[in-house]
């Protein structure tokens, strides 16, 4: 059974993944209005996954006792100066999500929940795997500047980046 304090802290999260998800595909349309193919299909599946994300915390806060709350979400950036703003942003609020994690274990082991601890470790390491993926895109773009050649070839191999990561 959930305390309250842990399904309250719970449901927060549930809502920043959904936020996430809505972040990443306002990105993905972005970019392919922009025509970058490539961009915009990682972002579509970086959207898909925090919707994933979303889910397995919203099955776990049911099974467990509690009620997870659907709720209105903050609405999202649709535009960007450049590529290498949406990638910061990308980044920053993958780095958001991290410190949001973070706050939830802490929470976990002060409630003495160990199964609620022991649930978050998945995505303790997603969120490394996601930072580090965010970090490599925003190297590369910093290393294409304004060249648009770069920026062509960055679309086309975008899916081997993120894959070779
Ligand atoms: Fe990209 O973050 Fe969810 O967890």
């Amino acid at each position: 059974m959930l305390s309250k304090r842990i399904e309250k802290a719970l449901n927060d999260q549930i809502r920043i993944e959904a936020e996430s998800s809505q972040i990443y595909l306002a990105m993905a349309c972005w970019a392919e209005v922009k025509g970058l193919e490539g961009v915009a299909g990682f972002m579509y599946s970086q959207s898909d996954e925090e919707r994933e994300h979303m889910l397995k915390l919203i099955k776990f806060v049911n099974e467990r006792g509690g009620h997870a709350h659907i709720s209105a979400l903050k609405a999202p950036n649709v535009t960007f100066k450049s590529f290498k703003e949406m990638f910061e942003k990308l980044f920053e609020h993958e780095v958001f999500v991290s410190e949001s994690i973070n706050n939830l274990v802490h929470i976990s082991l002060e409630e003495k929940d160990y199964a609620t601890h022991n649930f978050l470790q998945w995505y303790v390491s997603e969120q490394i795997e996601e930072e580090a993926v965010a970090r490599t895109i925003l190297d590369k773009i910093n290393m294409i500047g304004n060249d648009k050649g770069g920026l062509y070839l960055f679309d086309r191999d975008i899916e081997q980046i993120t894959v070779n990561t």
